[in-house]
């Protein structure tokens, strides 16, 4: 990256509220083997990974984790994804993390995200969409205490 951009870049990470965020890579990426690429997206965005475990989510944590969906449609479909190999588990850090992140791996349903962002270019799978990210700061904390909860 150019020096000049480079300088502006971090000048502006800096002046941003650092936040940590929670979030995982579903079984799909590492199948594709994409999880490298996906983490240096997050990096080169100003995220710094502060945990990163290599876990299987049993069906108890899948409820947990995703609870507000519990009854809808698709649940049972999720559930059986996330834990149907090994994801990677991960909590960020660095500037705004919450909404960073969310802007980083793009809408849920990869048809419809953004060309340049996670989902929009590595999936087609609205289940196996590559990546979950809380959408709250208080998902967030709910969340990675349902994995990480020493934290
Ligand atoms: P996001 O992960 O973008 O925050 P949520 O929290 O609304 O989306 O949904 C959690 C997960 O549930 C999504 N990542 C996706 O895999 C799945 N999901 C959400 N909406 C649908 C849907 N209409 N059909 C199938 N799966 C869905």
């Amino acid at each position: 990256m150019d020096r000049v951009l480079w300088k502006e870049r971090e000048g502006a990470l800096s002046s941003a509220p650092s936040q940590w965020t929670f979030s995982f890579l579903k079984p799909e990426s590492l199948r594709q083997r994409i999880a490298g690429e996906v983490i240096t997206r997050l990096e080169r965005k100003g995220l710094t990974l502060k945990q990163l475990r290599l876990h299987r989510i049993t069906p108890a944590e899948a409820h947990a984790l995703y609870e507000v969906h519990k009854g809808k449609p698709f649940f049972h479909e999720l559930v059986d994804h996330v834990t149907s190999g090994p994801v990677l588990l991960l909590v960020l850090e660095g500037p705004n993390a919450v909404e960073t992140v969310r802007k980083v791996i793009g809408g849920t349903n990869p048809l419809l995200a953004e060309p340049g962002s996670i989902r929009g270019d590595f999936s087609v799978s609205i289940t196996a969409n590559v990546i979950h990210a809380s959408d709250s700061a208080e998902n967030a904390r709910r969340e990675a205490a349902i994995f990480f909860p020493e934290l």
